[in-house]
């Protein structure tokens, strides 16, 4: 079944970005992404369509009213009964394996914010969930919102082709890679040609000795990942062999 996902902003037509291109396109294309946006402005009943309003307490900016979002949302209800997910800097940080879980559901609604954000009652009486893609401050929730759908559509069944293939950055020794949980960072890519402005493809990648070669790209996905994101390997038991796999890697760096 097709993975039922419904948008709340004031800005639909940035949505034409997934609509139309890569792999999110293609999710909706073949019938496993839903994806249909509503517009709180086609819900308010005032002459001037408002959507904002300025804040009690005074200070800067205007919010999102509270009525015609809560319009939207409880009619989206009827089609879209999956949980409410506010986007915002306030929400637990997304992860591959927050972006997992999510791409289990049925049904999702994605609430986009403008302005200095959406009334506190909305929050309260409406928003399940409260997500945010990292802590940087954009002027609205619909990036955000573009990031979830584009991190679960290359995981929704069919999408990718191989129903596995979005989990098969994996180490066939039994080790996670860089996609399934992101716990370690993904190992450098060399295409043609052999030789680019002076710089060689490593001998290793053209001795067509594929032990060597899946041993050489856990060695640079766990030294890249001990150097950029050291945080993210204290948090996992390392083997002998990946021990000593970092230990050649400093030695060839310190050779470089
Ligand atoms: C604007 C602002 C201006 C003056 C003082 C404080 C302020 N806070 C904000 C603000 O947080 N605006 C947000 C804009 C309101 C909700 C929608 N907007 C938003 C969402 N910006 N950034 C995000 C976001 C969402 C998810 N992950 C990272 C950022």
């Amino acid at each position: 079944m097709a993975m039922n996902l419904s948008v709340v902003t004031i800005f639909p037509r940035m949505f034409d970005a997934v609509l139309e291109h890569g792999i999110s396109a293609r999710a909706i294309n073949s019938g496993a992404l839903a994806l249909k946006l509503w517009n709180p402005r086609d819900f308010t009943t005032d002459r001037h369509r408002a959507v904002d309003d300025r804040p009690y307490g005074g200070g800067a900016g205007m919010l999102m009213k509270p009525l015609p979002l809560a319009r939207t949302i409880d009619a989206l209800k009827a089609e879209n009964p999956g949980p409410v997910i506010y986007l915002s800097p306030q929400g637990e940080k997304l992860e591959q394996r927050v972006v997992t879980e999510l791409a289990e559901l049925p049904a999702l609604v994605l609430l986009a914010g403008r302005y200095e954000g959406i009334d506190e009652r909305i929050v309260e009486s409406r928003v399940e969930r409260e997500i945010s893609i990292g802590d940087y401050v954009l002027s609205g929730g619909e990036l955000a919102a573009m990031v979830i759908i584009e991190s679960i559509a290359r995981l929704l069944p069919g999408v990718l082709g191989n129903p596995q293939s979005a989990h098969e950055d994996s180490f066939s020794n039994g080790f996670v890679g860089a996609d399934s949980d992101c716990r370690l960072l993904d190992y450098p890519h060399y295409t043609r040609p052999e030789i680019f402005e002076g710089r060689a493809v490593p001998e290793v990648l053209r001795s067509g000795d594929h032990r060597q070669i899946q041993r050489w790209r856990l060695m640079q996905a766990l030294g890249r990942t001990q150097a950029r994101r050291p945080e993210l390997l204290a948090e996992r038991e390392l083997d002998a062999q990946q021990i000593a796999l970092l230990k050649t890697y400093q030695l060839e760096k310190n050779h470089e």
